[in-house]
């Protein structure tokens, strides 16, 4: 895995080429871009209306994305969620699929070594590469809170930022923030995007994110030379555009009134709505309610019966205390959200009667005729004006099931 890592002369061959140098066979790539697919349903160029063996047959063409990634204050969560797949096959091929050129968690080398590295990646790829950047940047007091060989990671990013095609922030730290910003901020920490406004940047934020939504813009980059559609936070919409309460699989407790009150009490273990609990979700607008972490169904915070922290969310995480319950926005609360199950109902005409009955007998005249196109059993006894079984015979043999006599 690791010798995906280094910066070599292969590193602009395509992904196709790639693939076969490393012996990674079709199907898994096939899997991969189906499991992209998936996780970016839509908006995304390279997944839209496609079958996953047409985004192979595209994305093999591509040249595998040059990418170097500087981390600041993170708890390298993002990088986790991306290698560590629940198959370790997947972490491999990802690897190949893209070029990542630098990468300080994963890289054998460290000082000298790892300083060389990585000015001779931006030197060959200057203009080219894209940045990806996880956690986020000490601002405070001229930035002297981290410093990478001597420099301040103020410096690092408005240098290597500058020569990057496009900047991916990943993660909530990146974004705008996140953890270390949280009060009393010691060192000022802020995203990628309060220090470099004018760049190309799209912020991914989680606490960690989906990375197939980091794949599917990677990739959609390297592509077409495009990055997706953002909303006012410079979020992929693609990933973004929907809140997690809307898909929820708990959706229906929270509009019945079935609230967990207490982490295991009866409706906890019930699996009922988290909301009292704190869950941010009607406040929080992510995909995880419908893509889920590591390829394992119900792997994310509801999924395992924790509620949702508003991770994706600047004014949430790390700034609302946990248990504290969000005000509803866009929806009613319950149970004025739903709609009333006994209606008052008024009198019939015998009119109307008969006309629902001639509309209904019709619908089962039409019902029955499509099936007995599809059975051709000639000796359907149940059929309207059909024959009645002869006596002696054998219901249960001669015409074969679909094969007229
Ligand atoms: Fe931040 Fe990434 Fe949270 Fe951690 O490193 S987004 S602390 S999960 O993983 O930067
Ligand atoms: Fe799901 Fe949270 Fe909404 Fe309840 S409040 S339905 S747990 S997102
Ligand atoms: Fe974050 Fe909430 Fe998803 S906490 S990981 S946005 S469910």
């Amino acid at each position: 895995m690791l010798g995906s890592l280094v910066a070599s002369a292969t590193a602009l061959e395509t992904i196709d080429e790639r693939l076969l140098r490393c012996g990674i066979n079709r199907r898994s790539f096939l899997v991969f871009c189906s499991t992209l697919m998936i996780a970016a349903p839509y908006g995304l160029a390279i997944t839209d209306k496609m079958t996953p063996e047409e985004v192979a047959a595209g994305l093999g063409k591509v040249n595998r994305p040059p990418i170097i990634w500087l981390h600041f204050q993170d708890c390298t969560g993002c990088t986790e969620s991306l290698l560590q797949t629940s198959h370790p096959d997947f972490g491999d091929l990802i690897l190949n699929v893209i070029s990542l050129e630098y990468h300080e968690t994963l890289m054998a080398g460290s000082g000298l070594q790892a300083r060389q590295a990585l000015e001779e990646a931006v030197q060959k790829h200057a203009g080219k590469f894209i940045l990806v950047v996880e956690g986020s940047i000490p601002a405070k007091d001229q930035g002297i809170y981290m410093k990478l060989a001597g420099r301040p990671a103020l410096d690092v990013l408005a240098d290597i930022g500058g020569k990057a095609a496009a900047i991916i922030a990943i993660g909530s730290c990146a974004s705008w923030g996140g953890i270390p910003s949280a009060d009393p901020d010691p060192t000022g920490a802020v995203g990628v995007a309060d220090l470099l406004p004018n760049h190309s940047i799209i912020n991914i934020p989680g606490c960690p994110p989906n990375p197939y939504t980091l794949l599917g813009v990677v990739l959609q980059y390297a592509a077409d030379g495009t990055l997706p559609e953002t909303d006012n936070q410079r979020r992929p919409k693609f990933a973004f555009d929907r809140d997690i309460h809307e898909h929820c699989p708990r959706r229906a407790h929270f509009d019945a009134g079935n609230f967990v009150k207490q982490y295991g009490d009866e409706g906890h273990r019930e699996g009922w709505c988290l909301y009292e609990m704190g869950c941010k979700g009607p406040d929080t607008h992510a995909g995880c309610s419908t893509r889920h972490f590591n390829e394992i169904p119900d792997v994310w915070p509801i999924g395992i019966g924790a509620p949702c922290i508003g991770c994706t969310e600047k004014s949430v995480a790390f700034k609302v205390p946990m248990f504290e319950v969000v005000k509803l926005h866009t929806i009613a609360a319950p149970p004025t959200s739903y709609a009333p199950i006994t209606t008052t109902t008024g009198t019939i005409s015998p009119l109307a009667t008969g006309l629902v009955g001639i509309g209904v007998g019709a619908l089962a005249g039409a019902g029955y005729v499509a099936s007995r196109k599809f059975s051709k059993v000639e000796d359907d006894e149940s059929a309207p004006g059909a024959k009645p079984p002869s006596s002696g015979s054998d219901a249960g043999s001669g015409t074969k099931p679909g094969v007229s006599a």
